[in-house]
């Protein structure tokens, strides 16, 4: 079993990321790669015999490297840190997850074929249509009361195409903590930031559309509901299942939902 390349390292000039792990406690750590190539992540504790063999390689590629520089210019005029950097920040937290829980265990099978990690492939695009059979229906892309789960990896960007096919009401979307859907004014903030299109009470127009994004940043089963009083209680709610464990975005039942992953 062979030694991985060396590491980000401080004599080259470059920043390397460290963060102590205790056993079973999650830890995050927000980085931002500024530069393309290959690079690996390994423990840095030697305890023990296996220790050394616990490595893996994230590439940045050089399209990803251009949209990052992008936002960096954006972040100097005075914008806010942009979707670019909550997702860099959602895999390194996916990365440390996968390490404190154990998951990248070193065996020999994994020092043949190490974990890659690609930054472009960790966002999903979905689209809702509200009210979707039309005259009045309560209904999500023609689900209601939880009838659909979109389930998202944790730390993935989600992004919400939302459009309101109603013919006569108006119509929102939000993600908001599970339960929400009982309240017949659904308030408080979204469960993530951002989530939410706005005038959520208020509601879109038919044919009204809004997109908006958010990181699904912690594992959980959540609500997705309309915001217009009695339409949540009256079915207009579905649910948003970010997983631990899923590597891949999906919907049940399946086609529910037109889902992209980049
Ligand atoms: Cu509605």
């Amino acid at each position: 079993m062979s030694d991985p390349p060396r590491p980000m390292c401080d004599k080259r000039g470059l920043r390397t990321v460290r963060r102590e792990l205790i056993p079973g406690k999650a830890e995050y750590v927000a980085f931002t790669p500024e530069t393309p190539g290959a690079y690996y992540y390994r423990c840095t504790t030697y305890s023990g015999l296996c220790h050394a063999t616990i490595f893996g390689q994230i590439i940045v590629t050089a399209r990803r490297w251009a949209r990052v520089m992008h936002s960096r210019s954006d972040r100097r005029g005075g914008g806010e840190v942009t979707q670019e950097h909550r997702v860099l920040r959602g895999i390194a937290r996916a990365l440390l997850s996968a390490l404190a829980a154990g998951a990248l265990v070193a065996t020999g099978a994994m020092a043949a074929g190490m974990p890659v990690v690609h930054a472009a492939a960790h966002s999903a695009d979905v689209t809702i249509l509200g009210g979707k059979k039309g005259g009045g229906s309560m209904d999500f892309n023609g689900f209601q009361r939880g009838a659909m789960t979109v389930t998202v990896p944790v730390g993935w960007q989600v992004v919400m195409h939302f459009e309101n096919a109603d013919t006569p009401l108006p119509h929102s979307l939000a993600v908001m903590p599970a339960g929400a859907h009982q309240q017949v004014a659904p308030s408080g903030a979204p469960a993530f930031p951002g989530a939410t299109t706005a005038n959520f009470a208020a509601g879109l127009p038919k044919g009204g559309k809004q997109t908006f994004t958010f990181e699904a940043s912690k594992a959980g089963t959540y609500d997705f509901v309309c915001g217009v009083p009695g339409h949540a209680v009256s079915g207009m709610w579905d649910s948003l299942v970010v997983s631990g464990t899923a590597d891949a975005p999906s919907v049940t039942p399946p086609g529910a939902a037109t889902i992209s992953a980049q």
